[in-house]
């Protein structure tokens, strides 16, 4: 996405993000249908959650959050070391996908799903820079349920702040240009027991 395609949000309150060397957008208040609620309650309740090891620095653990993986059928796409077979899309993701292409002007062919059952629940830090996305990809990062925040931190310049934002239910993070290659970002665990969040990325695998 480009500045020009900011037009697409028509008068929707749409901020970006003051950090330099990325594009990231935030929307909050998004009218989906159904609505964020039935959408959250669905989710939780009618995707085949998988949890799967993960192996970071030769060791290896449970990934300490739930995902599904969705996408056309040649879209594949390699995780932090996993191979992902995408299911088929179910309607509802469907309607889902329509709806964010139709608010950020941009087409997807796959989105990864994450359960944070609670407040443990965490996503470390990272960039979405597999050589599949492309050198500037575009990802759209709907969230569902509890409010938690995304932490930004730039991966070449220490002087820059680091970025807390806060995802509200309902609510449309789009990242862009060169923001993967500039920026880490993840979801901490927290202290504070909060209820079940659903985050759903929305990407463009390029080669699949
Ligand atoms: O849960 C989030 O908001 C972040 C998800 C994310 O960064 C990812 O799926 O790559
Ligand atoms: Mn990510």
């Amino acid at each position: 996405m480009d500045d020009t395609s900011l037009s697409l949000f028509a008068d929707e309150p749409v901020r970006r993000i003051a950090m330099p060397d990325a594009k990231v957008y935030y929307r909050a208040g998004l009218a989906l249908e159904p609505s964020a609620d039935a959408c959250l309650e669905t989710l939780i309740e009618q995707t085949p959650w998988r949890q799967d090891p993960i192996t970071l620095f030769g060791k290896t653990y449970l990934q300490p959050r739930l995902h599904a993986w969705y996408g056309d059928r040649e879209a594949r796409y390699r995780y932090s070391g996993l191979a992902l077979e995408p299911l088929a899309w179910t309607p509802l993701l469907q309607s889902i996908k329509s709806q964010v292409e139709a608010v950020c002007g941009e087409v997807f062919n796959s989105v990864l799903l994450n359960y944070y059952r609670d407040h443990r629940d965490s996503m470390g830090m990272h960039a979405d820079d597999e050589p599949e996305l492309g050198p500037e990809p575009v990802i759209a990062s709907l969230s569902l349920g509890a409010q938690r925040p995304l932490r930004f931190k730039h991966r070449h310049d220490r002087s820059v702040e680091p970025v807390k934002l806060p995802l509200a239910h309902g609510s449309l993070l789009v990242m862009a240009g060169k923001t993967q290659r500039h920026w880490h970002h993840g979801m901490a665990k927290q202290a504070r027991p909060c209820g079940p969040r659903v985050n759903l990325t929305f990407r463009k695998i390029l080669f699949p």
